[in-house]
């Protein structure tokens, strides 16, 4: 098992370093935090390289997407074929440029046209096809979404510092939280909005967001019950404190644990909290850490897999093939950790087909309600990727 572990390493290294060594030495990407690399490479060679494997030629070539900004699945119906679908929330033609904003985070006027594509798109899990795609002329800059189990549709559009919800078999949102185009702080406004996670009971929790250092929580009528979290960069930061937050960026949400977890992105770190669900009064008290702060990069997305009990990163080492050692290595862009915060292993390499099309940036990741797959939207590769567990379906590159 670790031989075959180590040949993939060494594949993957091989086959980049190959890619990389033909090019120009102007063009070797720099070392991004050396130190934190060699660490990481260490880590890598101990421990198992372990994780779902990527399924080639999936989506289908006609699935045409602009920046993959978020992926979820559909709960599952064992009744139907396929058991669930995977949506992906994107960009089409309008990406999130520096232009986009002005210096207090407002959209200009010269920006507010609204994406022209359906920007939701309903991709079949096994042969990759769209089922169905809607959510044209909807919005600004998209960014999460999130499938309930009633099969509402959560979206955050930072672009209006919106959060929307889309009910089942509907194109239109029937609530809408946020003043459009109005970034704020406070009870009806966010500032730039990443995402949802919704409970069981209804309640639901907005992650705010690029410029707000907070997670509100909400009763399932749409009432703030609460919030937590401060900026890093607050006149009274902790930078180490967990409730100082800087671009919460992902939701999970744990409920047999009763704890939300929270991608802290710019702090290099996953936290979790209460999540008040079981007892009110604890929510928001931190309870542990998953990923310790610089141990995998910046968390761009998280995601609980209940069926094995463990949570998916997706995490941003570098947008390059990074150079060390003599080698050209392609970093993990996914960690499996379970729930004490162990480090079970790296998997989603980068492939050298994916290398040559430029950087990447995983930014949000799925786990399928069946356990076996796990999806991952790539922004800056405008693609989502699928991987799995299943046996028969496992692929190793070299
Ligand atoms: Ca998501």
């Amino acid at each position: 098992m670790a031989a075959c572990m180590n040949w993939l390493v060494l594949s993957v290294m091989v086959a980049i370093a190959g890619r990389v060594l033909s090019m120009p030495r102007g063009q070797v990407p720099d070392v991004p935090m050396a130190e934190f690399l060699t660490d990481y490479l260490n880590r890598q060679q101990r421990l198992p390289l372990s994780g779902p494997m990527e399924v080639p030629d999936w989506p289908s070539s006609d699935v045409v997407l602009g920046q993959v900004s978020g992926v979820d699945v559909t709960p599952l119906n064992s009744d139907v074929t396929p058991s669930y679908a995977v949506v992906v929330f994107h960009r089409g033609d309008k990406p999130w440029t520096e232009g986009t904003f002005d210096e207090h985070n407002v959209m200009p006027e010269s920006e507010r046209h609204n994406i022209t594509q359906d920007t939701i798109v309903v991709i079949h899990p096994d042969t990759g096809d769209v089922m169905e795609s809607f959510g044209a002329d909807m919005f600004y800059v998209p960014h999460g979404v999130t499938v309930d189990k009633d099969w509402n549709l959560w979206l955050t559009d930072v672009g209006t510092h919106q959060v929307m919800r889309i009910p089942k078999k509907e194109t239109v949102p029937d609530l809408i939280l946020g003043e459009k185009f109005v970034p704020g702080n406070d009870d009806t406004h966010f500032c730039k909005p990443t995402d949802v996670a919704v409970a069981n009971n209804g309640d639901f929790f907005v992650s705010d967001g690029y410029c707000n250092s907070r997670v509100v929580k909400f009763s399932k009528e749409g009432k703030v019950i609460g919030h937590f979290g401060k900026d890093t960069a607050g006149e009274d930061a902790a930078p180490d404190s967990p409730y100082m937050l800087n671009v919460p960026h992902s939701l999970a949400l744990v409920e047999h644990l009763d704890l939300l977890c929270v991608a802290d992105r710019e702090n290099q770190r996953v936290l979790c909290y209460n999540a008040g669900l079981k007892e009110p009064e604890k929510f928001g008290e931190f309870n542990r850490t998953l990923v310790p702060g610089r141990e995998v990069g910046m968390p761009y997305g998280i995601a609980y897999n209940p069926k094995e009990d463990v949570m998916y990163v997706a995490a941003l080492l570098s947008q390059q093939p990074v150079w060390s050692q003599g080698f050209s290595y392609s970093p993990a862009r996914a960690f499996t950790y379970d729930m004490e915060g162990s480090y079970l292993g790296g998997w989603g390499y980068i492939l050298p087909n994916e290398a040559e099309q430029g950087p990447s940036i995983p930014h949000d990741i799925a786990a399928s309600p069946t356990g076996l797959d796990v999806y991952m939207a790539d922004v800056l590769q405008q693609a989502v990727h699928k991987f799995t567990q299943a046996p028969a379906d496992r692929k190793y590159y070299g």
